[in-house]
């Protein structure tokens, strides 16, 4: 985190994902967009093995060379073992470490993980046409649940749904054909952008398997054990670990979720104080519920927050939600940037933001884009959020005179 002087205005620092030199968004694109810092991680690194100053130096040389610095790391990826306190966990641990240290001596000191288990975001359909033609990101209850009881067929799937929910379920079976059946399977365990796990249907039932007798409570346990681990490793060499709230912020094929609401954050932060122990603010995903006041939850959290998703759903009474323009949709984003802008000037941070996805608009339409990360839907999105804090730095600086 960058901290500015006393004279100065807190602005977000504007940043975007880049997922590697075979991103079909370069780095010259992210820097005409606007931004100053770079979201990064070694995709190439299997999860659980130690990332390498060697080979993180080389990542952070290609940022630098175009203009820009490397901010915050998304994501280190916490291992499988590790969730289900199973197997070699402990060495995975100790390899967590290992790349803390060796990203802390480069100087990159924010880390950005998730506690998802077995899967990373989930959405049904990675093309759902808007209707100026755009294409979105979007998630179907009806979709999941013919996926899990009707394609997957887990044991005791049926125990997850309502009898309506079945009912949807069956009727979108019923009324896809096999391509449309193939397509949505891919989507869900084929692996979206940054998941860095992609599963077969046995691969993905035998992961499954691995959280029998895990629920919420054990899951928050383990969580708060790895972090307990961590932390003073964490502490010690001024890194700040946030982690990523659960996409979609509720149970899915009957796995626990542990980073969905504001009591589970609560309980996070109680068990390990350290204000290391942060959080990614990301509205797309904490602001599918309708119990979750993301103001107030900035308010709540101001002090942890050390790095920003901003991204708005928009969701429908049954639980399906699309990703929307980023200043509409139910996120409230005016209130969303004003609270973090007011945070800021409280406690005297920069702290880093990257507009999360953006349809696939204009030439991205007819170009090989990863889901969510299109150059053209994402520069919009940051455009969008540049102009909205830009006014509210503004107002705010008329009511100070
Ligand atoms: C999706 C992303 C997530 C996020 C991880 C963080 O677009 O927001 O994949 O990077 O959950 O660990």
């Amino acid at each position: 985190m960058k901290i500015a002087s006393e004279s100065v205005i807190y602005k977000m620092i504007q940043t975007m994902r880049w997922f590697g030199p075979g991103d079909p968004v370069s780095l010259a694109d992210i820097r005409q967009a606007g931004c100053s810092g770079v979201v990064s991680a070694l995709h190439h690194v299997p999860n659980g093995m130690i990332w390498t100053m060697e080979e993180i130096r080389k990542h952070q040389s290609l940022i630098e060379e175009a203009g820009m610095t490397w901010d915050v790391v998304e994501s280190l990826p916490v291992h499988e073992a590790i969730k289900t306190q199973s197997g070699n966990y402990k060495i995975y641990i100790a390899n967590y470490k290992e790349s803390l240290r060796n990203l802390a001596a480069c100087g990159v000191k924010i880390v950005t993980y998730n506690f998802m288990p077995v899967l990373d975001w989930t959405r049904t359909n990675l093309a759902f046409e808007l209707p100026n033609g755009a294409k979105a990101l979007k998630f179907e209850k009806a979709a999941i649940c013919a996926f899990d009881v009707f394609i997957l067929k887990r044991p005791r799937a049926a125990a997850s749904y309502s009898e309506e929910e079945i009912r949807r379920g069956k009727s979108w079976f019923e009324s896809a054909d096999e391509a449309a059946k193939i397509l949505l399977q891919r989507n869900i365990i084929a692996g979206l952008p940054g998941s860095e796990e992609s599963f077969t249907l046995e691969q993905f039932q035998h992961a499954l398997d691995q959280y029998e007798g895990i629920d919420e409570d054990k899951l928050s346990n383990h969580l708060i054990q790895f972090l307990t681990e961590i932390i003073e490793t964490a502490n010690a060499l001024g890194i700040k670990m946030v982690i990523h709230p659960d996409d979609p912020p509720y149970p899915i094929f009957g796995l626990p979720r542990v980073v969905s609401t504001a009591s589970q954050l609560r309980k996070l932060f109680q068990a390990v104080p350290s204000l290391n122990n942060g959080l990614c603010f990301c509205t797309g995903s904490l602001g599918v519920r309708t119990d979750n006041n993301l103001k107030e939850m900035i308010r709540e959290f101001a002090e942890r927050i050390h790095f920003i998703h901003l991204r708005s759903t928009k969701r429908n009474a049954v639980g399906d939600f699309y990703e929307d323009n980023h200043l509409e949709g139910d996120a409230d984003m005016f209130n969303v940037v004003k609270e973090i802008f007011l945070q800021q000037q409280k406690y005297k941070v920069c702290i880093p933001m990257r507009p999360d996805h953006g349809h696939q608009l204009l030439d991205d339409l007819r170009k090989k884009t990863n889901p969510g990360y299109s150059a053209i839907g994402r520069l919009k999105g940051l455009a969008e959020l540049r102009g909205l804090e830009f006014g509210i730095l503004n107002e705010y600086l008329l009511n100070q005179k």
